[in-house]
């Protein structure tokens, strides 16, 4: 498999940047209620990942992951319209922002809860290796989860077995509003990872191509029995932790300004040229409308409350 071309990996990542504009204006104007976890700033570590995976490999990430989403290629419409409660969306309105889910592209869901999908793909990959179905999975999780202690059972057993998983950290250098050294004794991540046994890689999250080298190097050596593999994707979240934080009481304004401007859509787009306006316009156009069409959408229908509860 290729790596994709610079062009398409902007659009990939101009996507995410428009979809996240438009869910703030509807924040903004209360069409969108709750907490919005952007990830601006980040948007080459999905582009880079996913662009290394088969659209049957599995998939689990944050409340922050709808660009993985996108990015591994689930329907623009049943996002947009999941996002917004409606019928239409991928979980027929009733996972809402969180809880993204699409068994036909792998994606076994996106969560609220700090490190909780990271479980579940291991799961899944024991599935894979018992049934030799060639599948990989990958968990997208920040560097706050690394605390968790089922994340830690989750790469031990792993290790263990040899599962064909990719624990894929988006080191942004704070956990919600506390940065890494407040809340970790061993800031060293790849040397907690490979601690288990796994090989454990750092990556500049920046830039899609280096992203996707690793992942792809990942995927190939969990497709062939070699086991898991953590990967630490350097990054930063330009904007704040969710809607209401502007993200400066923990973080100087010096510090964001500098990420910004080696944010990946600058640095992709310096690299294009000026091809890479007309790209960034056309993925506003695109989302714009498919925004039209979810707040179209009809809402769900009261009578399907209970279906698909299973307990
Ligand atoms: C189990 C659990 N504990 C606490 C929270 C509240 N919470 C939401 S995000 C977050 C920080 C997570 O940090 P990190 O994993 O680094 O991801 P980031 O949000 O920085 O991308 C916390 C503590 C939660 N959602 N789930």
């Amino acid at each position: 498999m290729e790596s994709p071309s610079a062009e398409s990996f902007l659009r990939q990542m101009a996507t995410l940047q428009a979809l996240e504009r438009e869910l703030t204006t509807l924040s903004q104007s209360g069409r969108l209620r709750g907490s919005l976890h952007l990830a601006q700033g980040q948007e080459a570590v999905p582009a880079g990942a996913c662009a290394a995976l088969q659209p049957s490999d599995y998939l689990t990430a944050t409340y922050r992951g709808h660009g993985y989403v996108l990015a591994k290629g689930c329907s623009l419409d049943g996002v947009l319209a999941e996002i917004l409660g409606k019928a239409t969306g991928l979980a027929c309105g009733k996972g809402g922002k969180m809880h993204l889910f699409d068994l036909s592209h792998g994606l076994l869901g996106t969560n609220g809860i700090v490190g909780a999908g990271v479980g579940s793909v291991v799961g899944a990959a024991l599935t894979a290796k018992m049934d030799r179905n060639g599948r990989v999975g990958l968990t997208v999780f920040g560097d706050g989860a690394i605390n968790q202690g089922h994340v830690h059972e989750a790469m031990n057993m792993a290790a263990l077995y040899q599962l064909p998983v990719i624990f894929l950290c988006e080191n942004n250098l704070y956990a919600e509003m506390t940065p890494l050294h407040r809340s970790h004794g061993n800031v060293n991540l790849l040397e907690r990872a490979s601690s288990y046994g796994m090989d454990a890689i750092q990556v500049d999250g920046n830039d899609p191509f280096k992203v996707y080298e690793v992942v792809k190097k990942a995927v190939d050596l969990g497709r062939s029995g070699g086991g898991p593999t953590f990967i630490e994707a350097l990054t930063y979240r330009t904007v704040g932790h969710y809607q209401a934080d502007a993200g400066t009481s923990y973080r100087t304004l010096e510090e964001i300004e500098e990420w910004r401007q080696n944010s990946p859509i600058k640095r992709l787009s310096a690299r294009i040229g000026p091809d890479a306006e007309k790209i960034i316009d056309e993925a506003d156009e695109l989302v714009h409308e498919a925004v039209e069409r979810a707040l179209g959408s009809p809402d769900p229908d009261p009578a399907t409350a209970l279906q698909g509860v299973f307990a």
